[in-house]
């Protein structure tokens, strides 16, 4: 297989990697969106953008058919767009509106869209492994020819749920695809640090019998090259694989955070390497006018600007439909 091989400078390939810079773009404005939006105070609860890190969301979308599956963590924005959930349900989900994905009850850390094949954000580090497993289990039963891809960071590796899932995926061949986003840290430690091993994830895929997958993060169609071949060889019954995408994240580990133990050369060193400079790199050596590239970038910036502007300027929810699809009635009966 060749990783990314060059652009065409015609035709339906250099359309499609138009199209997936368009997306790139799109991601990168909404997560920076959310950003000054939790500053300027109106997000309320947690949020974690991933700034920097979004080639891997696009990129693995791009590999996947629509009745395959996904799930990841609490930073989760980029995933559930880049699988097709509507942003404006997305943005309004983190900023208490009616019409939020999750009726405004789930929050930044737990957007989740199954209509769009996207099974959740899970804030417990590791505990949605398990449940990509489960997911993989009932399409292997159903003989369902559907995938799940696991989404998850570095720091998740030395979780116990990792290698619980990871061992099992590896023992019932299940078909699903983990992909670990490494990006340097777990919160605000380096992953370095924590983990004796320079690849938290691909250095521990071969005590599971994987073969250890590495990629660079933030090169779009190596992400869904990569990933496209473990995915159609899940889908073939050959089992779970393990990608390690080595990324960074360009900002704090949650909005709050200002990420002041980033070092600011490592940061400019991977400025140089950012996703969207990258693609757009590919684009201009395939003969595409550079004016239309910047065209994409500031109809994003205003399609974005006008999508929050709509939302803020409509009422917030009350929290009358606080006890409305519940799994319980607030009640005490469930309980043993
Ligand atoms: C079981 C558990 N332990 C600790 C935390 C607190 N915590 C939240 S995020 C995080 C770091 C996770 O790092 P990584 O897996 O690399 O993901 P990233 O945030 O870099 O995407 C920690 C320790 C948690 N949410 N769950
Ligand atoms: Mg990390």
């Amino acid at each position: 297989m060749t990783v990314g091989s060059a652009v065409p400078a015609a035709g339906p390939a250099r359309d499609a990697a138009v199209d997936v810079y368009g997306e790139l773009v799109f991601v990168r404005r909404f997560l920076e969106k959310v950003h000054a939006l939790y500053r300027q105070g109106h997000v309320h609860g947690p949020a974690h953008v991933g700034i920097g890190q979004e080639a891997i969301a696009v990129g693995v979308a791009r590999a996947l058919r629509p009745e395959d599956r996904s799930i990841g963590t609490y930073r989760g924005h980029a995933h559930a767009l880049a699988r097709g959930a509507p942003p404006d349900a997305v943005l309004r989900e983190l900023l208490g509106r009616e019409g939020g994905i999750c009726a405004g009850k789930g929050g930044s850390m737990h957007i989740t869209s199954v209509e769009y094949g996207y099974f959740g954000s899970y804030a417990i580090v590791g505990a949605h492994l398990p449940i990509a497993c489960g997911l993989a289990l009932a399409d292997q039963l159903r003989s369902a020819g559907r995938v799940t891809v696991c989404f998850f960071g570095d720091g998740t590796t030395n979780i116990g749920a990792f290698h619980e899932a990871v061992n099992l995926a590896a023992v019932w061949g299940l078909p699903v695809v983990f992909v670990c986003e490494n990006n340097g840290y777990m919160e605000y430690t380096p992953i370095g640090d924590m983990t004796p091993v320079p690849r938290p994830a691909a250095d521990r895929a071969g005590a599971y019998g994987l073969r250890p997958i590495t990629v660079d993060g933030n090169d779009v169609r190596a992400v869904r090259d990569v990933t496209g071949e473990a995915v159609e060889a899940a889908r073939a019954g050959q089992g779970p694989a393990m990608i390690e995408a080595r990324t960074y994240r360009m900002t704090g580990h949650s909005c709050a955070d200002p990420g002041k133990y980033q070092p600011p050369d490592e940061v400019e060193r991977w400025a140089e390497r950012d996703p969207l400079l990258v693609h757009r790199a590919v684009l201009v050596d395939a003969g595409v006018p550079a004016e239309l590239v910047d065209e994409i970038d500031s109809d994003t910036r205003t399609e974005v600007d006008e999508l929050a502007a709509d939302i803020l300027a409509a009422a917030p929810i009350t929290g009358d439909n606080a006890l409305t699809d519940m799994w319980s009635d607030g009640g005490a009966r469930w309980r043993n």
